[in-house]
């Protein structure tokens, strides 16, 4: 992004009153614990490089080396547990030093970025999940991010299949669920009606994927997707 927006993002983010941009080459992936985001975030990375771009895949928390540490914090579960305050506080944290060293400089060079989660991620865990006010996350969001992807895409899946694929991966890899995944299901039915929300609230920009399919099936419809929105982008620029 260049211009005003970066320039009103340094300074601290944009007025009240101003609409957030939408980035026309920046694309997040949301969705509840084991939809397949990584799956898709490949098979997206691919379209788009077959299109000779470039393309910065990233994820959040984290996406820097600084905001990997707080992402550390954020998933290792520790003695003391962080209060939702706290949890929503790092995850705007590591967020503000991704958007500012990772994301609008590779879209200011012409990239496209996508992000395995953003901002959508804080309004359904801390709001749906933790019940934080969204009023209290759009504050954050308008003063330290200042922009919304062009694209988003949810994949949505009931909460025990997510949990029985996370299962799954964890035995073969030998991993442990991290702070969050321990919680319990009625959290993350939450967060899945939050994420449902913001899917209604602006659904030109966040669509709704079928996860529940067989793994080529949801990259299919996603990179279909994606090709669509990018004509549309293309359309409008040339109009
Ligand atoms: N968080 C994050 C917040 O609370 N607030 C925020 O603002 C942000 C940004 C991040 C955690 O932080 C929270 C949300 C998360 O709890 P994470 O480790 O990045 O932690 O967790 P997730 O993003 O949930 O990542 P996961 O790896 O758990 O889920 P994915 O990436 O969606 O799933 P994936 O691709 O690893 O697939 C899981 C398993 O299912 C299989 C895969 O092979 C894999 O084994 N699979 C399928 N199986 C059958 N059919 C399909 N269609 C399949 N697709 C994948």
């Amino acid at each position: 992004m260049t211009g005003p927006v970066a320039a009103d993002i340094a300074a601290g983010g944009l007025s009240a009153d101003a609409p957030l941009p939408r980035h026309p080459r920046f694309v997040s992936l949301e969705g509840g614990e084991g939809a397949g985001k990584t799956t898709v975030l490949n098979a997206l990375r691919e379209a788009l490089q077959q299109t000779g771009a470039e393309v910065v895949s990233t994820r959040e928390p984290g996406g820097t080396p600084l905001a990997e540490q707080i992402r550390e914090l954020l998933l290792h579960p520790g003695d003391e547990k962080p209060s939702a305050e706290t949890e929503l506080l790092l995850m705007f944290a590591a967020r503000a030093q991704h958007v500012r060293g990772t994301i609008l400089p590779a879209l200011e060079r012409g990239a496209w970025v996508i992000s395995d989660r953003f901002t959508d991620s804080s309004y359904a865990y801390q709001g749906g999940g933790r019940g934080l006010d969204p009023a209290f996350v759009a504050e954050l969001e308008r003063r330290v991010v200042g922009l919304r992807p062009g694209l988003t895409l949810l994949l949505d899946l009931g909460v025990a299949q997510g949990r029985e694929r996370t299962r799954g991966r964890d035995l073969v890899f030998g991993q442990t669920p991290d702070r969050i995944e321990r919680e319990r299901d009625d959290f993350f039915e939450q967060v899945r009606r939050a994420f449902l929300a913001r899917a209604r609230a602006e659904p030109e920009r966040v669509r709704v994927v079928d996860a529940s399919q067989p793994a080529q099936a949801v990259a299919d419809d996603a990179v279909a997707i994606l090709r669509l929105f990018m004509a549309r982008s293309a359309a409008e620029q040339a109009s």
